[in-house]
Protein backbone atom coordinates (compact mmCIF):
# COMPACT_ATOMS: atom_id res chain seq x y z
CA UNK A 1 0.00 0.00 0.00
CA UNK A 2 1.24 3.83 -0.95
CA UNK A 3 1.77 5.65 2.30
CA UNK A 4 2.93 9.10 3.08
CA UNK A 5 6.65 7.91 3.10
CA UNK A 6 6.62 5.55 -0.02
CA UNK A 7 8.00 8.23 -2.57
CA UNK A 8 10.21 10.03 -0.28
CA UNK A 9 14.10 9.38 -0.96
CA UNK A 10 16.23 7.53 1.61
CA UNK A 11 18.34 10.04 3.60
CA UNK A 12 21.99 9.88 3.12
CA UNK A 13 24.93 11.32 4.73
CA UNK A 14 25.84 14.72 3.16
CA UNK A 15 28.84 15.73 5.71
CA UNK A 16 28.64 19.11 8.13
CA UNK A 17 28.37 22.06 5.04
CA UNK A 18 25.37 20.63 3.43
CA UNK A 19 22.26 22.78 3.91
CA UNK A 20 19.85 20.27 3.06
CA UNK A 21 17.41 19.71 6.03
CA UNK A 22 16.74 16.13 5.38
CA UNK A 23 20.36 15.02 4.98
CA UNK A 24 22.46 13.59 7.46
CA UNK A 25 25.48 15.81 8.43
CA UNK A 26 27.10 14.00 11.05
CA UNK A 27 25.81 10.49 10.91
CA UNK A 28 27.91 8.78 8.02
CA UNK A 29 26.77 5.17 9.07
CA UNK A 30 30.05 3.79 7.26
CA UNK A 31 32.48 5.88 9.18
CA UNK A 32 34.71 3.67 11.64
CA UNK A 33 34.99 5.37 15.17
CA UNK A 34 36.97 3.33 17.99
CA UNK A 35 37.20 0.62 15.84
CA UNK A 36 33.43 0.13 14.30
CA UNK A 37 31.64 1.68 12.08
CA UNK A 38 28.99 4.14 13.46
CA UNK A 39 26.31 2.20 12.94
CA UNK A 40 27.34 -0.41 14.80
CA UNK A 41 27.92 1.18 17.58
CA UNK A 42 24.81 4.27 17.82
CA UNK A 43 22.14 0.60 16.31
CA UNK A 44 19.45 3.32 15.93
CA UNK A 45 15.99 2.41 16.35
CA UNK A 46 12.37 3.77 15.34
CA UNK A 47 9.68 3.22 17.73
CA UNK A 48 6.14 2.12 16.67
CA UNK A 49 4.10 3.68 19.26
CA UNK A 50 5.24 7.49 19.15
CA UNK A 51 5.80 7.51 15.44
CA UNK A 52 2.83 5.40 14.30
CA UNK A 53 0.24 5.45 16.70
CA UNK A 54 0.46 8.29 18.97
CA UNK A 55 -2.15 11.38 17.56
CA UNK A 56 -1.40 13.93 19.35
CA UNK A 57 -4.49 13.44 21.56
CA UNK A 58 -3.83 15.24 25.10
CA UNK A 59 -5.80 15.65 28.18
CA UNK A 60 -7.60 18.67 26.83
CA UNK A 61 -7.79 17.96 23.33
CA UNK A 62 -9.09 15.63 20.23
CA UNK A 63 -6.13 14.37 18.16
CA UNK A 64 -4.01 16.90 15.83
CA UNK A 65 -1.72 14.54 13.57
CA UNK A 66 -2.59 13.00 10.96
CA UNK A 67 -2.14 9.47 10.86
CA UNK A 68 -3.76 8.11 7.21
CA UNK A 69 -3.36 4.27 8.46
CA UNK A 70 -5.24 5.03 11.02
CA UNK A 71 -9.01 3.81 11.60
CA UNK A 72 -11.38 2.26 8.72
CA UNK A 73 -13.34 -0.69 9.75
CA UNK A 74 -11.21 -3.58 9.35
CA UNK A 75 -8.30 -3.56 12.32
CA UNK A 76 -6.16 -6.21 10.82
CA UNK A 77 -5.73 -4.32 7.58
CA UNK A 78 -5.25 -0.99 9.41
CA UNK A 79 -2.34 -2.69 11.32
CA UNK A 80 -0.74 -4.09 8.12
CA UNK A 81 -1.26 -0.48 6.63
CA UNK A 82 0.54 0.90 9.63
CA UNK A 83 3.37 -1.83 9.14
CA UNK A 84 3.48 -0.81 5.25
CA UNK A 85 4.00 3.32 6.81
CA UNK A 86 6.60 1.85 9.26
CA UNK A 87 9.04 0.26 7.26
CA UNK A 88 8.60 3.10 4.28
CA UNK A 89 9.68 5.45 6.86
CA UNK A 90 12.63 2.97 8.48
CA UNK A 91 13.73 2.93 4.57
CA UNK A 92 13.89 6.54 4.19
CA UNK A 93 15.54 6.89 7.38
CA UNK A 94 18.21 4.16 6.42
CA UNK A 95 18.01 2.99 10.47
CA UNK A 96 18.92 -0.29 11.06
CA UNK A 97 16.48 -1.44 13.82
CA UNK A 98 12.40 -0.83 15.21
CA UNK A 99 10.97 -1.54 18.55
CA UNK A 100 7.23 -1.75 19.60
CA UNK A 101 4.32 -3.28 21.90
CA UNK A 102 2.01 -5.71 21.24
CA UNK A 103 -0.58 -3.43 20.93
CA UNK A 104 1.25 -0.98 18.58
CA UNK A 105 1.64 -3.51 15.96
CA UNK A 106 -2.41 -5.28 16.49
CA UNK A 107 -5.57 -4.64 17.20
CA UNK A 108 -6.96 -5.47 20.60
CA UNK A 109 -9.82 -8.62 19.92
CA UNK A 110 -12.92 -9.95 21.40
CA UNK A 111 -11.33 -12.30 23.65
CA UNK A 112 -8.13 -12.53 25.11
CA UNK A 113 -7.75 -15.80 22.60
CA UNK A 114 -8.27 -12.79 19.81
CA UNK A 115 -5.66 -10.64 20.97
CA UNK A 116 -3.04 -13.02 21.09
CA UNK A 117 -3.84 -14.56 17.56
CA UNK A 118 -3.75 -10.66 16.67
CA UNK A 119 -0.50 -10.44 17.81
CA UNK A 120 0.72 -13.44 16.00
CA UNK A 121 -1.07 -12.74 12.76
CA UNK A 122 0.62 -9.16 12.54
CA UNK A 123 4.07 -10.60 13.78
CA UNK A 124 4.21 -13.15 10.79
CA UNK A 125 3.23 -10.00 8.38
CA UNK A 126 6.13 -8.06 10.30
CA UNK A 127 8.62 -11.32 9.20
CA UNK A 128 7.87 -10.39 5.66
CA UNK A 129 8.44 -6.98 6.55
CA UNK A 130 11.73 -7.77 7.90
CA UNK A 131 13.12 -10.07 5.40
CA UNK A 132 12.34 -7.71 2.84
CA UNK A 133 14.28 -4.45 3.96
CA UNK A 134 16.68 -5.92 6.10
CA UNK A 135 15.47 -3.93 9.20
CA UNK A 136 16.08 -5.85 12.32
CA UNK A 137 13.86 -5.67 15.70
CA UNK A 138 16.12 -4.23 18.34
CA UNK A 139 12.93 -5.02 21.27
CA UNK A 140 9.25 -6.17 21.62
CA UNK A 141 7.33 -5.32 24.62
CA UNK A 142 4.04 -6.12 25.60
CA UNK A 143 1.42 -3.14 26.54
CA UNK A 144 0.08 -3.70 30.18
CA UNK A 145 -0.66 -0.35 31.21
CA UNK A 146 -3.26 1.23 28.80
CA UNK A 147 -6.51 -1.12 28.82
CA UNK A 148 -8.31 -0.36 32.14
CA UNK A 149 -8.05 -4.26 33.23
CA UNK A 150 -4.31 -3.18 33.99
CA UNK A 151 -5.36 0.10 35.69
CA UNK A 152 -4.01 -1.53 39.39
CA UNK A 153 -0.90 -2.95 37.68
CA UNK A 154 -0.31 -5.95 35.79
CA UNK A 155 2.00 -8.79 37.65
CA UNK A 156 1.11 -6.38 40.78
CA UNK A 157 -2.76 -6.16 40.28
CA UNK A 158 -4.72 -7.20 43.47
CA UNK A 159 -6.72 -9.57 41.23
CA UNK A 160 -4.80 -13.06 40.51
CA UNK A 161 -6.71 -13.30 36.68
CA UNK A 162 -5.00 -9.76 35.54
CA UNK A 163 -1.54 -11.69 36.32
CA UNK A 164 -2.31 -14.58 34.96
CA UNK A 165 -3.73 -12.18 31.65
CA UNK A 166 -0.64 -10.07 31.66
CA UNK A 167 1.49 -13.50 31.73
CA UNK A 168 -0.47 -14.62 28.37
CA UNK A 169 0.51 -11.73 26.91
CA UNK A 170 4.06 -11.48 28.02
CA UNK A 171 4.25 -15.11 26.97
CA UNK A 172 2.83 -14.07 23.20
CA UNK A 173 4.95 -11.24 22.88
CA UNK A 174 8.04 -12.86 24.10
CA UNK A 175 7.39 -15.30 20.99
CA UNK A 176 6.88 -12.89 18.53
CA UNK A 177 9.78 -10.76 19.29
CA UNK A 178 11.66 -14.26 19.60
CA UNK A 179 10.24 -15.21 16.23
CA UNK A 180 11.23 -11.99 14.54
CA UNK A 181 14.63 -12.25 15.97
CA UNK A 182 14.55 -9.42 18.32
CA UNK A 183 17.50 -8.54 20.28
CA UNK A 184 16.32 -8.10 23.51
CA UNK A 185 12.75 -8.17 25.36
CA UNK A 186 12.08 -5.13 27.14
CA UNK A 187 9.46 -4.52 30.50
CA UNK A 188 8.33 -1.30 31.34
CA UNK A 189 6.17 -1.11 34.79
CA UNK A 190 3.45 0.67 33.24
CA UNK A 191 1.31 0.80 36.12
CA UNK A 192 3.00 -1.45 38.60
CA UNK A 193 3.45 1.08 41.19
CA UNK A 194 0.91 2.75 43.74
CA UNK A 195 -0.88 5.68 44.41
CA UNK A 196 -1.66 5.01 48.62
CA UNK A 197 -0.50 2.74 50.80
CA UNK A 198 -3.84 2.20 52.55
CA UNK A 199 -5.40 0.21 49.85
CA UNK A 200 -2.22 -1.37 48.60
CA UNK A 201 0.28 -4.32 50.06
CA UNK A 202 3.34 -3.08 49.24
CA UNK A 203 5.50 -6.55 50.21
CA UNK A 204 3.29 -8.57 48.51
CA UNK A 205 2.70 -6.47 45.16
CA UNK A 206 6.71 -6.90 45.19
CA UNK A 207 6.65 -10.21 45.68
CA UNK A 208 4.00 -10.66 42.89
CA UNK A 209 6.62 -8.29 40.60
CA UNK A 210 9.56 -10.76 41.49
CA UNK A 211 7.66 -13.90 40.58
CA UNK A 212 6.04 -12.66 37.34
CA UNK A 213 9.40 -11.72 36.03
CA UNK A 214 10.88 -15.30 37.23
CA UNK A 215 8.80 -16.73 35.04
CA UNK A 216 8.95 -14.60 32.06
CA UNK A 217 12.80 -15.66 32.67
CA UNK A 218 12.09 -18.88 32.91
CA UNK A 219 10.58 -19.15 30.14
CA UNK A 220 12.81 -16.86 28.10
CA UNK A 221 15.49 -20.31 28.86
CA UNK A 222 12.65 -22.62 27.94
CA UNK A 223 11.86 -20.79 24.52
CA UNK A 224 15.85 -20.45 23.94
CA UNK A 225 15.55 -16.41 23.66
CA UNK A 226 19.47 -15.50 23.70
CA UNK A 227 18.51 -11.81 24.28
CA UNK A 228 18.72 -10.39 27.61
CA UNK A 229 15.08 -9.27 29.12
CA UNK A 230 15.29 -5.98 30.50
CA UNK A 231 13.36 -3.79 32.76
CA UNK A 232 13.07 -0.07 32.14
CA UNK A 233 12.99 2.22 35.09
CA UNK A 234 10.91 5.22 35.83
CA UNK A 235 10.24 7.22 39.26
CA UNK A 236 6.49 8.30 38.37
CA UNK A 237 3.84 8.78 35.68
CA UNK A 238 1.68 6.92 35.55
CA UNK A 239 1.74 6.27 39.33
CA UNK A 240 2.61 8.18 42.08
CA UNK A 241 5.63 5.49 43.45
CA UNK A 242 7.07 3.20 40.73
CA UNK A 243 8.15 0.23 41.83
CA UNK A 244 10.98 0.56 39.25
CA UNK A 245 12.21 3.77 40.34
CA UNK A 246 15.97 4.23 39.20
CA UNK A 247 18.87 2.17 38.00
CA UNK A 248 20.37 1.14 41.65
CA UNK A 249 16.26 0.92 42.75
CA UNK A 250 15.89 -2.03 40.12
CA UNK A 251 19.51 -3.39 40.99
CA UNK A 252 18.35 -3.97 44.48
CA UNK A 253 14.79 -5.49 43.51
CA UNK A 254 16.67 -7.95 41.39
CA UNK A 255 19.10 -8.85 43.70
CA UNK A 256 16.38 -9.98 46.07
CA UNK A 257 14.78 -12.13 43.88
CA UNK A 258 17.54 -13.39 42.48
CA UNK A 259 17.22 -12.27 39.08
CA UNK A 260 20.68 -10.21 38.92
CA UNK A 261 22.23 -11.93 36.07
CA UNK A 262 19.29 -12.50 33.70
CA UNK A 263 18.11 -8.59 33.71
CA UNK A 264 19.42 -5.53 32.22
CA UNK A 265 17.99 -2.07 31.91
CA UNK A 266 16.57 -0.09 29.14
CA UNK A 267 17.41 3.39 30.65
CA UNK A 268 15.59 6.70 29.52
CA UNK A 269 17.35 10.00 29.94
CA UNK A 270 13.52 11.39 30.43
CA UNK A 271 13.11 8.34 33.24
CA UNK A 272 16.48 9.33 34.23
CA UNK A 273 15.84 13.12 34.84
CA UNK A 274 12.47 12.17 36.70
CA UNK A 275 13.95 10.20 39.04
CA UNK A 276 16.35 13.25 39.88
CA UNK A 277 19.30 12.25 38.29
CA UNK A 278 21.36 12.57 35.14
CA UNK A 279 21.51 10.04 32.06
CA UNK A 280 24.46 9.80 32.31
CA UNK A 281 24.58 8.45 36.48
CA UNK A 282 21.78 5.80 35.57
CA UNK A 283 24.17 4.41 32.30
CA UNK A 284 27.14 4.64 35.27
CA UNK A 285 25.11 2.87 37.77
CA UNK A 286 23.44 0.53 35.25
CA UNK A 287 28.01 -0.48 34.32
CA UNK A 288 28.56 -0.15 37.89
CA UNK A 289 26.47 -3.38 38.72
CA UNK A 290 26.59 -5.32 34.95
CA UNK A 291 23.15 -4.81 33.97
CA UNK A 292 23.49 -1.98 31.08
CA UNK A 293 21.39 -2.84 28.43
CA UNK A 294 20.16 -0.42 26.50
CA UNK A 295 19.12 3.27 26.03
CA UNK A 296 15.82 5.22 25.08
CA UNK A 297 17.40 8.22 23.66
CA UNK A 298 14.41 11.45 24.33
CA UNK A 299 14.72 14.50 26.49
CA UNK A 300 12.62 15.89 29.12
CA UNK A 301 11.88 20.15 29.32
CA UNK A 302 13.42 21.52 32.20
CA UNK A 303 10.32 23.45 33.52
CA UNK A 304 8.21 20.93 33.22
CA UNK A 305 8.11 17.50 36.07
CA UNK A 306 6.72 15.11 33.86
CA UNK A 307 7.46 12.44 30.76
CA UNK A 308 7.76 15.10 27.84
CA UNK A 309 9.70 12.16 25.78
CA UNK A 310 10.95 15.18 23.33
CA UNK A 311 13.68 13.85 20.40
CA UNK A 312 17.12 14.63 21.86
CA UNK A 313 18.82 17.65 20.59
CA UNK A 314 21.09 18.56 23.35
CA UNK A 315 23.98 17.79 22.42
CA UNK A 316 26.58 18.66 25.35
CA UNK A 317 24.46 16.83 27.49
CA UNK A 318 24.30 13.41 25.30
CA UNK A 319 27.78 13.57 24.90
CA UNK A 320 27.85 12.42 28.71
CA UNK A 321 25.76 9.96 28.35
CA UNK A 322 27.60 8.14 25.35
CA UNK A 323 30.84 9.13 26.91
CA UNK A 324 30.11 6.75 29.57
CA UNK A 325 28.29 4.29 27.41
CA UNK A 326 31.73 4.37 25.62
CA UNK A 327 33.67 3.48 28.90
CA UNK A 328 30.98 0.70 29.50
CA UNK A 329 32.61 -1.14 26.68
CA UNK A 330 29.27 0.53 24.23
CA UNK A 331 26.47 -1.27 23.85
CA UNK A 332 25.61 -5.25 22.73
CA UNK A 333 22.60 -6.16 22.47
CA UNK A 334 20.94 -2.51 23.30
CA UNK A 335 20.52 0.42 20.94
CA UNK A 336 19.68 4.12 20.68
CA UNK A 337 16.24 4.10 20.90
CA UNK A 338 13.81 7.37 19.41
CA UNK A 339 11.21 7.12 22.77
CA UNK A 340 10.32 10.44 21.48
CA UNK A 341 7.14 12.31 19.88
CA UNK A 342 6.60 15.02 18.03
CA UNK A 343 4.55 18.13 19.99
CA UNK A 344 1.22 18.16 19.26
CA UNK A 345 1.67 21.13 16.87
CA UNK A 346 3.65 19.56 14.46
CA UNK A 347 0.84 17.49 12.25
CA UNK A 348 2.52 16.64 9.07
CA UNK A 349 4.15 13.57 7.96
CA UNK A 350 7.43 15.49 7.18
CA UNK A 351 7.59 16.43 11.07
CA UNK A 352 8.05 12.44 11.57
CA UNK A 353 10.87 12.87 9.13
CA UNK A 354 12.99 16.07 10.70
CA UNK A 355 12.50 15.29 14.39
CA UNK A 356 13.91 11.63 13.78
CA UNK A 357 17.10 13.17 11.26
CA UNK A 358 17.97 15.76 13.51
CA UNK A 359 17.53 13.51 16.50
CA UNK A 360 19.82 11.01 14.90
CA UNK A 361 22.27 13.93 13.95
CA UNK A 362 22.42 15.10 17.36
CA UNK A 363 23.52 11.06 18.61
CA UNK A 364 26.28 11.03 15.96
CA UNK A 365 27.99 14.60 16.51
CA UNK A 366 27.51 13.46 20.57
CA UNK A 367 28.60 10.27 19.70
CA UNK A 368 31.49 11.43 17.80
CA UNK A 369 32.13 14.25 20.21
CA UNK A 370 32.43 11.47 22.91
CA UNK A 371 34.50 9.05 21.15
CA UNK A 372 37.27 11.86 21.03
CA UNK A 373 37.24 12.86 24.96
CA UNK A 374 37.87 8.80 25.03
CA UNK A 375 40.28 8.71 22.25
CA UNK A 376 42.00 11.66 23.70
CA UNK A 377 42.51 10.15 27.48
CA UNK A 378 42.50 13.47 29.23
CA UNK A 379 39.35 12.50 31.49
CA UNK A 380 40.75 8.95 31.69
CA UNK A 381 44.42 10.32 32.87
CA UNK A 382 43.19 12.60 35.45
CA UNK A 383 40.73 9.95 36.76
CA UNK A 384 43.61 7.54 37.23
CA UNK A 385 45.64 10.51 38.49
CA UNK A 386 42.80 11.20 41.56
CA UNK A 387 42.48 7.12 42.65
CA UNK A 388 46.81 6.85 41.99
CA UNK A 389 46.83 6.62 46.08
CA UNK A 390 44.77 2.86 45.77
CA UNK A 391 47.18 1.39 43.31
CA UNK A 392 50.07 2.33 45.15
CA UNK A 393 49.18 -0.29 48.14
CA UNK A 394 49.68 1.02 51.23
CA UNK A 395 47.67 0.32 54.85
CA UNK A 396 44.47 0.52 53.47
CA UNK A 397 44.42 -1.79 50.58
CA UNK A 398 42.41 -4.71 49.69
CA UNK A 399 42.60 -7.54 52.97
CA UNK A 400 43.43 -5.35 55.47
CA UNK A 401 41.22 -5.50 58.82
CA UNK A 402 39.75 -2.20 60.35
CA UNK A 403 42.24 -2.66 63.27
CA UNK A 404 45.21 -2.97 61.05
CA UNK A 405 44.22 -0.07 59.11
CA UNK A 406 43.41 2.24 62.08
CA UNK A 407 46.65 1.16 63.96
CA UNK A 408 48.59 2.31 60.75
CA UNK A 409 46.85 5.41 60.43
CA UNK A 410 47.71 6.28 63.87
CA UNK A 411 51.46 5.15 64.08
CA UNK A 412 51.85 7.13 60.59
CA UNK A 413 50.16 10.23 61.92
CA UNK A 414 49.44 11.52 58.23
CA UNK A 415 47.17 14.13 57.77
CA UNK A 416 45.95 13.97 54.31
CA UNK A 417 46.27 16.68 52.26
CA UNK A 418 43.21 17.98 50.60
CA UNK A 419 43.25 18.01 46.64
CA UNK A 420 41.97 19.80 43.80
CA UNK A 421 38.88 18.01 41.65
CA UNK A 422 39.59 19.94 39.09
CA UNK A 423 35.86 20.09 37.78
CA UNK A 424 36.35 23.59 36.29
CA UNK A 425 39.39 22.05 34.59
CA UNK A 426 37.28 18.89 32.83
CA UNK A 427 34.24 20.77 32.51
CA UNK A 428 36.55 22.61 29.92
CA UNK A 429 37.89 19.66 27.94
CA UNK A 430 34.47 18.68 27.31
CA UNK A 431 33.02 21.38 26.72
CA UNK A 432 35.93 22.97 24.57
CA UNK A 433 38.38 20.39 23.56
C1 LIG B 1 7.01 5.01 29.12
C2 LIG B 1 8.04 4.46 28.24
C3 LIG B 1 7.61 3.29 27.43
C4 LIG B 1 8.58 2.19 27.36
C5 LIG B 1 8.08 0.93 26.72
O1 LIG B 1 7.41 6.12 29.82
O2 LIG B 1 9.14 4.94 28.16
O3 LIG B 1 7.26 3.74 26.16
O4 LIG B 1 9.74 2.58 26.68
O5 LIG B 1 6.94 0.45 27.33
CO1 LIG C 1 10.85 4.29 27.17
Amino acid sequence: MTTPFSDLPTVRFEGEATLNPLAYRFYDPELIVLGKRLKEHLRLTVCYWHSFVMNGADPFGAPTIIRPWMGGTDPMAAARAKADAAFDLFRALDVPFYSFHDRDIAPEGDSLAETLKNTRVIGDYLAEKQQASGVKLLWGTANLFSHPRFMAGAATNPDPEVFAWSAATVKTALDVTHALGGANYVMWGGREGYETLLNTDLKRELDQMGRFLSLVVDYKHKIGFSGPILIEPKPKEPTKHQYDFDAATVYGFLKHYGLENDVKLNLEENHAILAGHTFEHEIAVANAFGILGSLDINRGDPLLGWDTDQFPNDVPQLTLALYEVIKAGGLTTGGLNFDAKLRRQSIEPDDLLHAHVGGIDVCAKAFLQAAKLYEGGQLATNLRDRYAGWDRGGHAAEGATLEEIAAAAENRAIDPRPRSGRQEKLENVVSLG
